[in-house]
């Protein structure tokens, strides 16, 4: 076997391995909420993923803590739910999801981005 197959080889297994890490750390940052969850809005979102239960009452406790207008608005556009966001201040959206899947939901302007995971 020449040199240059091995380093396919080696190349290709390291590649192989890269791809499940990537995807396997990826979904460790999803967070599994099963009553109440506090998101802090700042600069974003976080948690940014969160996966609820299908058919349960969830309760999602957005704090905003960035002065800036862009995420005093709040969108989930799957649930047809529009808040707006007081700085400093709980703002509790309940979801009660009737179907599994993944939604996202997002800042007034469409420039942030989180997302719901239903199981
Ligand atoms: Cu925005």
């Amino acid at each position: 076997m020449s040199l240059y197959k091995i380093i396919v080889i080696i190349a290709s297994i390291l590649g192989m391995g890269f791809t499940y890490w990537f995807f396997l750390a990826k979904k460790e940052r999803e967070v599994q909420v099963s009553d109440s969850v506090d998101i802090t809005v700042d600069g974003g979102y976080s948690p940014e993923v969160i996966s609820i239960q299908k058919g349960r009452t969830t309760k999602l406790n957005f704090i905003r803590k960035d002065p800036t207008a862009c995420l005093e608005d709040l969108v989930l556009g799957d649930f047809k739910i529009r808040k707006n966001l007081p700085l400093n201040q709980k703002v509790v959206v309940e979801l009660t999801p009737q179907k599994s899947g993944e939604f996202t939901y997002t800042c007034g302007m469409n420039m942030y981005h989180g997302k719901i995971i239903v199981k």
